[in-house]
C-alpha cells in the first residue's frame, strides 16, 4: 500500500467531515495499494476509516493482495455489502466513490441505514496531484506519443482511409511499447474533423483535406492524449486564420497557467481568444480534463470548475474551431502544474503544416 496517498486521502476524508470512506474504483484501488485487481461485475472494496482499521474485500477468484492490508475474502455466493456493513463505523456517515454499481449500494443501504454521500472527491482530487513517481511517467508516456505522432504523420498517403489508419496507429503504439491507447484514435479528414467526437470511417484521404489526429496510448499505466491538426496543400485564408486562432488560444490557455489560477479562468482565457475573433460558438467543448490512470479523469478545465491549480496537476489544454461541413482544427497538449507556470509533456511542433503527400 502507498502510505502518503492513503495519507493524503485520510486528509480529504477529515476535512468533508467524512470518518470512512468506501473506494471502488479499481484503478483508484491500484493508485492506493498496488493490487491490480478489475473484477467486471464482481464487488471489490477498500473501506477506509479515519482511525486506520482500513478493509480490503477481495473476491476469491482474485489472487490475494499482498499489500499489507487486512482483507476480507468472499465467494460469488456470499452477501459482499453484508460484509463491508460489519466493518463500518456505527452512526457515522460514509461516503462512497461515484464508481461503485448501484445494487451494491443499495444493498448496503437496506443493511445499515444511515447517512451515505458522494466522498468521491476526496480521492479524485488527491489522483489529480501527480506526485514525483507519476509526473515522470506522464513526461515518459507524452514522449512515447510524441515518437508516435511522427509515425503517425508518415504513415499518412493519399487515399488511405481513416479506419486503416487507426488500425496501424495501435499497431505502432504497440511497436513503441504501449500496452494499450487510451482511447480509439481519431483520425478526421475535411469535414470529418470538424465532428470533435468524429467516428473514423472509410473516408480515403483527398488532396486539400484537412487531417486531425487526436491519439493517445497507455505506457507504464498512464494515459498520453495530443491533437495535431495538418493541411494537405496551401490552406485557404479561413483554414489559415481558424489554425492560428486555435493556436494563440492554446498558448493564451497555458501562459496563465499557475498555481492559485483557478480551472474556469483558465477556460476562458482559451475562449476568449477565440470569441473574440468571432468563432466561439464553434468552440463547442469544455477546454480540458484531468488526466493520468485514465484519459479523462475527474475535474475539467471548463466553466463549471473554479477550484484553484495545485502544483502536480496534470490536463489536456486543447481549444478547437470546428465549422461544419468544412473543416476543423483542434490543437491539444498536457501540461503539469509547476510551482509557477506549467511544464508542456508535449513537444511535437505546433505550427502550420502542409504535408506534402502527392509528390
Ligand atoms: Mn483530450
Amino acid at each position: 500500500m502507498n502510505h502518503a496517498r492513503i495519507g493524503r486521502v485520510l486528509e480529504k476524508m477529515r476535512a468533508a467531515g467524512l470518518p470512512q470512506m468506501i473506494v471502488t474504483d479499481p484503478l483508484s484501488i491500484r493508485y492506493l495499494t498496488g493490487a491490480d485487481i478489475f473484477p467486471g461485475e464482481r464487488m471489490l472494496a477498500l473501506l477506509l476509516r479515519e482511525d486506520g482499521a482500513h478493509t480490503f474485500f477481495v473476491n476469491i477468484l482474485f489472487p490475494e493482495p499482498a499489500c499489507g492490508l487486512p482483507v476480507v475474502r468472499f465467494s460469488d455466493t456470499d452477501d459482499g455489502p453484508a460484509l463491508i456493513a460489519e466493518k463500518l463505523i456505527d452512526g457515522c456517515p460514509v461516503g462512497v466513490d461515484k464508481t461503485w454499481q448501484a445494487r451494491f449500494l443499495l444493498r448496503l443501504m437496506e443493511l445499515r441505514p444511515g447517512e451515505y454521500r458522494n466522498g468521491s472527491e476526496c480521492i479524485d482530487w488527491v489522483r489529480a496531484v501527480k506526485d514525483e513517481e507519476e509526473r515522470e511517467k506522464m513526461r515518459v508516456s507524452s514522449a512515447v506519443n510524441d515518437a508516435c505522432m511522427a509515425e503517425f504523420v508518415a504513415a499518412l498517403h493519399p487515399g488511405a482511409t481513416e479506419k486503416e489508419l487507426e488500425e496501424e496507429f495501435i499497431r505502432i503504439y504497440a511497436k513503441h511499447g504501449c500496452e494499450g491507447v487510451s482511447f480509439t484514435p481519431i483520425v478526421g479528414f475535411g469535414k470529418n474533423a470538424a465532428d470533435p467526437h468524429h467516428g473514423n470511417d472509410g473516408t480515403k484521404l483527398e488532396k486539400g483535406m484537412c487531417v486531425l489526429l487526436d491519439v493517445g496510448g497507455i505506457y507504464d499505466g498512464y494515459c498520453s492524449d495530443m491533437t495535431r491538426t495538418f493541411f494537405t496543400a496551401e490552406p485557404t485564408d479561413e483554414e489559415r486564420k481558424v489554425y492560428e486562432l486555435v493556436k494563440a488560444a492554446n498558448e493564451a490557455a497555458k501562459a496563465i497557467i499557475r498555481p492559485g489560477v483557478k480551472l474556469c479562468d483558465i477556460d476562458a482565457a482559451a475562449r476568449n481568444v477565440i470569441a473574440s475573433a468571432g468563432y466561439g460558438d464553434q468552440f463547442t467543448h469544455r477546454l480540458g480534463h484531468f488526466i493520468g490512470l485514465e484519459d479523462h479523469e475527474y475535474g475539467d478545465v471548463s466553466a463549471n470548475f473554479d477550484r484553484p491549480v495545485e502544483e502536480g496537476m496534470c490536463f489536456s489544454i486543447e481549444p478547437g474551431v470546428y465549422l461544419e461541413g468544412k473543416f476543423g482544427v483542434r490543437i491539444e497538449d498536457l501540461v503539469i502544474v509547476t510551482k509557477d507556470g506549467c511544464e508542456v509533456l508535449n513537444h511535437y511542433p505546433k505550427q502550420l503544416t502542409v504535408l506534402d503527400l502527392w509528390k
